[in-house]
């Protein structure tokens, strides 16, 4: 059966693949699981038929059949779950595999996040410069250690997992900023994982949305 994952009608990053339906394309992508995308305006994400998907009005979302899914992080969990190549079949890789996609939610994007929504939300403050300080200090601790960790391998744990998809798609948030240059590391971590095919097939998927093209993965 084809899923169908829902995704912004007017993404605000216009195209530039920070929206979380990014990883779930992606996911899709590496595994190669055909899907649908249902585009879903600001207002729909608000009203209850959008919210008996999604508690929490928000994208994305994942159907397939009658399971309906929320939380990118679980839905990339869920595909990497019922298909090969997004976890080693290894219990114990596995487990590690598993261990990097929650630290990319839990521990790297939370402090990237925050400094994304100052700016958008808190630009206009007297100590908006004093807190976005403070902010970057603390994704720069987090970037300093997963660089150290990461040091001159590849992926996380040896070979490309969900692991990875996810905490790419985290530090993507702040191509940009200036602050990924200082981890030369990490900004070739990146290109790699933009490199691969599933990658582009992804972003380009959503880049679609904002140039008017068709939007089927
Ligand atoms: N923790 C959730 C966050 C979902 C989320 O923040 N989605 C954003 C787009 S990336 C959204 O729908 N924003 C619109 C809103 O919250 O009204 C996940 O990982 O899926």
């Amino acid at each position: 059966m084809t899923p169908t994952i829902t995704a912004f009608e007017r993404s605000p990053d216009r195209g530039r693949g920070l929206a979380r339906d990014m990883r779930v394309r992606w996911a899709l992508e590496e595994v190669g699981q055909a899907y649908d995308v249902r585009l879903v305006s600001f207002s729909e994400l608000k009203e209850a038929a959008h919210r008996r998907l999604h508690p929490f009005g928000q994208i994305p979302t994942y159907e397939e059949g009658d399971l309906a899914l929320f939380e990118s992080g679980a839905i990339v969990f869920h595909i990497a779950q019922r298909h090969a190549g997004l976890l080693p079949d290894d219990a114990k890789a596995r487990a590690r595999a598993i261990t990097w996609m929650f630290a990319a939610l839990n521990t790297v994007e939370p402090p990237i996040f925050e400094r994304s929504m100052a700016i958008i939300v808190e630009r206009e403050k007297a100590w908006h410069e004093e807190r976005l300080r403070l902010l970057e200090d603390r994704v720069h601790v987090r970037l300093g250690e997963l660089s150290g960790r990461l040091g001159d391998a590849n992926w996380l744990e040896g070979v490309f997992s969900a692991g990875d998809l996810l905490m790419v798609t985290v530090l993507r948030r702040l191509v940009g900023s200036g602050i990924l240059e200082n981890y030369p590391r990490l900004c070739a971590y990146i290109a790699r994982a933009e490199a691969r095919p599933a990658y582009q097939r992804a972003f380009e998927g959503q880049l679609s949305v904002f140039t008017g093209q068709p939007t089927t993965g």
